[in-house]
């Protein structure tokens, strides 16, 4: 049932058709599948066959943000159910989480920022191409624990770095631990601007956040 599941979701990505997403995330709920499974099993994988094909040239912008829309209709349905699963009610720590400036792409912060907030984070979500000022600032306000920065593209990335700079430059460095993430952040990456810690997916965000608050 699953398999099957799992192939209609990530079909409904490719065809970029929201309606037939949301459609099967609910069908998900009501099964009983786990909604993170549906997400990385099932329309993870037509939006990454649809990246490929627009890496390629074999599909261009209109798919491309045909496949986002559903993707976000898809992950927006399963949301609530996520949160819902969230065992762990104790306050972790506060996160602000942001798509760095220039780059508008929102669906694995989102995701991120969901898993964070199930498992007992308090995340301020401050959506997508975000300044490191307005990033700062918002340091500040919340008094925040963890700074969150998601890049998708490789000509975004340099923006971790910027905040990062941006916090040393206000003293808050020390305090503030910097979390970063996206398809193109590399180890290596993270090593060269020695931000605090880094995942490759959504679940491994949460555990990495706990570590960096010495809540693991
Ligand atoms: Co864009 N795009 N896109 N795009 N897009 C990519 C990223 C690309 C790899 C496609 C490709 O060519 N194969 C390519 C980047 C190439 C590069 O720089 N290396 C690309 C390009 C080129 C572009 C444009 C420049 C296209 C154009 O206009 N010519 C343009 C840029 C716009 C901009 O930002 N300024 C653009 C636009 C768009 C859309 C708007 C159409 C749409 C986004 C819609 C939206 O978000 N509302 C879109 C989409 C959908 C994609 C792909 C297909 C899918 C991204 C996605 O949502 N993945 C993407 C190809 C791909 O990645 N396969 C692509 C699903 C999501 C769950 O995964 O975001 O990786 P992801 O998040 C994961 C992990 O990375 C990690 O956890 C998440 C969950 O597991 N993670 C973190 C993410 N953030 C984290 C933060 C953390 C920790 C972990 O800590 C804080």
């Amino acid at each position: 049932m699953s398999e099957e599941l799992f192939n209609a979701m990530a079909q409904s990505i490719i065809d970029g058709d929201s309606d037939v997403a949301v459609e099967l995330a609910n069908k998900a709920i009501a099964a009983g599948v786990d909604p993170l499974a549906a997400i990385t099993d099932g329309f993870v994988r037509g939006v990454n066959q649809v990246g490929e094909s627009f890496a390629r040239g074999e599909a261009f912008l209109p798919e491309l943000v045909m496949a986002g829309e559903a993707m976000k209709a898809a992950v927006a349905t399963l949301e609530p159910e996520m949160q819902r699963r969230g065992t762990q009610r104790q306050m972790l720590g506060k996160v602000v989480l942001a798509t760095v400036e220039g780059d508008i792409h929102e669906i694995g912060k989102t995701l991120v920022g969901t898993m964070l907030s199930a498992s007992g984070f308090e995340v301020v979500d401050m959506g997508v191409d975000v300044s490191a000022a307005k990033i700062l600032a918002k340091v500040k306000e919340v008094d925040a624990d963890i700074v969150g920065l998601s890049a998708l593209l490789t000509t975004t990335m340099v923006k971790q770095k910027e905040v990062i700079d941006v916090l040393d430059k206000e003293g808050l460095r020390r305090k503030v631990k910097v979390m970063v993430g996206g398809a193109p952040v590399t180890r290596e990456w993270v090593q060269k601007i020695e931000a605090d810690g880094y995942s490759e997916d959504a679940i491994g965000a949460v555990a990495v956040a706990k570590q960096l608050v010495g809540k693991a």
